[in-house]
């Protein structure tokens, strides 16, 4: 097995410190970093993405997973600046106004970065005043709302019209998610899309980026 096989089985199984090992392994043998991310890191997380949506992992892999692949992305994100390695896109991400669940945020943000995304946290409880900064700030193609009470969805609502507002939102494209949110409900609040899940919301951005 090549050190990347090892490195993607590593981050599959959730092996955290082995991941990161891997990944220095990788740079020692003079392997281009973006050869590591790609191979080894994205690829896993490709296949973590597949099995959860297979029902073969459930929310704990994922987190695992997850974790195991920030600890190469640590390692590998000095070296990946230095050789001018681009990501696939910018990505702000928070949990609306009022709501502290950050559980499935977080998860959304780790397979997001795991897909070769820049993304920008902006945590819990973000009002949307915050989103327009970190809009006119980071200048992300996608921005994605989470909420997890129905009473905070509404909240969605809310900065979807504060980016109509500050004329942003013709810049960028808006995710929602979490459980109380529906496609209907997305449609109904003009976001650009849904995602029921962490793997689905990396195709959903995916396919948003402007070609
Ligand atoms: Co809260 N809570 N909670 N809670 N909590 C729920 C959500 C609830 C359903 C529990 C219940 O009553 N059965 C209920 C909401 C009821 C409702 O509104 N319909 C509830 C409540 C009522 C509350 C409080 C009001 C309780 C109280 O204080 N009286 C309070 C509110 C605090 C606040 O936010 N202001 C509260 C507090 C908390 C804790 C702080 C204790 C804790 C949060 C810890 C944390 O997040 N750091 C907590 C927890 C853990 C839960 C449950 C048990 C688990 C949520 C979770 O993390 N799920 C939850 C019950 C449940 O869901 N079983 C519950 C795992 C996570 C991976 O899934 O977040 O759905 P999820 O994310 C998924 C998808 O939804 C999706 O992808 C993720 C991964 O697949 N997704 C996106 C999420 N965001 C996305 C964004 C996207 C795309 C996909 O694009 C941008």
């Amino acid at each position: 097995m090549s050190v990347l096989e090892m490195l993607a089985e590593s981050v599959i199984s959730g092996n955290a410190s082995r991941a990161e090992e891997l990944t220095l392994t990788a740079l020692g043998e003079g392997i281009e970093p973006s050869e590591i991310l790609n191979k080894g890191l994205i690829a896993a997380m490709d296949i973590v993405g597949v099995k959860f949506r297979n029902n073969e992992f459930y929310v704990p892999e994922m987190l695992v997973a997850a974790r195991a692949m920030k600890a190469g992305i640590k390692v590998l994100r000095p070296k990946l600046v230095e050789t001018g390695v681009k990501p696939i896109g910018r990505f702000v991400i928070g949990t609306v106004k009022g709501d502290l669940h950050d559980i499935g945020k977080n998860l959304v943000s780790m397979m997001m970065e795991g897909a070769g995304f820049e993304v920008i946290d902006l945590g819990v409880d973000v009002a949307a005043d915050k989103f327009v900064a970190a809009i006119r700030e980071h200048k992300p193609q996608v921005v994605g709302l989470s909420a997890l009470l129905t009473t905070t969805m509404l909240n969605m609502k809310d900065a979807i019209s504060a980016f109509e507002a500050a004329d942003v939102r013709d810049q960028i494209k808006v995710v929602i998610g979490g459980a109380p949110v529906t496609p209907q409900y997305a449609e109904e609040i003009h976001a650009d899309g849904y995602a029921a899940d962490a793997a689905s919301a990396v195709d959903l951005v995916k396919g948003l980026l402007p070609a």
